[in-house]
């Protein structure tokens, strides 16, 4: 099975939000700030807007659209639910991102009658416990299960049965083949291949000439041959968080600010995942796009939010201080996870103090939201970011997770 939220950002805001439901709505941010839209509702996608576009053109081609900010914790909250209530269909798992995720069902099925019935089960769920439409997609082969999902779209279920792979694909416009963007079908256009079918049907040495060993891929999807196996994934082995500002800036209060709170997010999951960090990562790009990255290496890990703050903020200072252009976006990241080592001599009980209290704060967070404490070194965001329970609204809400 392909499994895929219908509209997922705005709909997690219909959900909050009942007034905005049948209604052109686009998450990404006010019409007014530089920024694309992340998601357009259906309604919305009928004046032709749709993920990518710049927020300036959506308003243009639809004045009456409602434009909101987005809040990413909710999105990864909504996510979290979504992919638990797949688990409980299978344990072979794979998301591919917030709101899709392939599921192999085989051998499970018989619980539910047969695989369209436990489709059904599942789309049911996703309905009664997140108020959110899931569209399914089921098939032999990845590929073919992810153009099933999306051509049922909004609110469908599609099989394609073992063995009409082929004669399913065939009719189909080569835009909708994963893997063939713009320009792929731009060429394949100038090519005089149309649909999928025509595609299929390309001698392979003409795609290998044109493409390359990306020539046969395409010739093998086409075909509806896929050999990738579901995976579920490995462990994370970085945890990053940045963000862009509306306006590029030198205030060092507010990029301060901004790196601590981001920090704050980084260290809360870092914590939930039970690791430790020994590397710390920060990453700044300028308001001509060019971008660095900076890494401390610690001799012991770390699971807190000072220590992580404390070396970001000396890479920021000395990235600064060696370039005086405008930043754009700054992030920050741990990485060279590891399982928590031996506590702690006596020296250490000062950091085992700190770390008592990001736990006590992270205790209070989960229990009442994310800004139900603050600290006072991210009190000046108060002015730049909106925010609600869940914590600050930043500017780019699908980067700023
Ligand atoms: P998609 O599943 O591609 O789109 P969607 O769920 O909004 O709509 P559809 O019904 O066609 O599936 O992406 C899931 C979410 O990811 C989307 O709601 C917002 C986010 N996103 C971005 O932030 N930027 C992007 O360019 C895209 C494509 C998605
Ligand atoms: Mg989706």
């Amino acid at each position: 099975m392909h499994v895929d939220l219908d509209a997922f950002f705005v709909s997690v805001e219909q959900v909050d939000n009942p007034e905005l439901k049948d209604k052109p709505v686009v998450v990404g941010g006010r019409p007014d700030r530089r920024g694309v839209v992340a998601a357009a509702s259906y309604e919305a996608r009928t004046f032709g807007l749709h993920a990518g576009m710049p927020l300036a053109t959506a308003s243009r081609l639809c004045p009456q659209a409602l434009f909101i900010e987005g809040s990413f914790p909710k999105y990864h909250r909504a996510s979290q639910r979504f992919m638990a209530i797949l688990a409980d269909f299978s344990p072979y798992l794979e998301p591919m991102g917030l709101d899709e995720a392939y599921l192999d069902v085989t051998g499970f099925e018989s619980i539910h009658g047969s695989i369209s019935k436990m489709a059904l089960t599942i789309k049911g769920r996703v309905k009664d416990e997140l108020e959110l439409c899931a569209s399914i997609g089921i098939a032999s082969r990845k590929v073919v299960a992810k153009v099933a999902s999306e051509l049922s779209k909004p609110d469908g279920l599609l099989e394609v049965v073992a063995g009409e792979e082929r004669a399913f694909l065939a009719p189909l416009p080569i835009a909708k083949l994963p893997g063939v963007g713009k320009k792929t079908e731009r060429v394949l256009k100038g090519l005089g291949i149309n649909n999928i079918g025509e595609l299929a049907n390309t001698p392979l040495v003409t795609l290998k000439t044109r493409f390359g060993i990306y020539g046969e891929m395409l010739h093998r999807r086409a075909n509806g041959i896929d050999e990738r196996r579901i995976t579920p994934p490995a462990e994370a082995k970085s945890i990053s968080r940045e963000t862009t500002f509306a306006e590029d800036t030198r205030d060092l209060s507010q990029l301060e600010a901004t790196l601590r709170y981001l920090t704050e997010r980084v260290g809360s999951q870092l914590r939930e995942k039970g690791k430790e960090a020994r590397g710390i990562t920060l990453k700044v790009r300028y308001a001509d796009f060019t971008t660095i990255t900076r890494r401390y290496t610690l001799n012991k890990g770390t699971i807190s939010d000072r220590v992580i703050f404390d070396h970001g903020l000396t890479l920021l200072n000395r990235a600064l201080s060696l370039e005086k252009k405008l930043v754009r976006l700054v992030g920050i990241g741990v990485s060279s996870l590891t399982e928590p080592g031996k506590q702690l001599s006596m020296l250490d009980s000062s950091c085992l103090r700190f770390e008592h209290l990001d736990r006590a704060i992270d205790h209070i967070r989960k229990k009442y939201g994310f800004s139900a404490i603050q600290t006072g070194r991210t009190m000046v965001l108060k002015d730049i970011f909106p925010s609600d329970e869940n914590g600050y609204t930043l500017h780019t809400p699908s980067l700023s997770r």
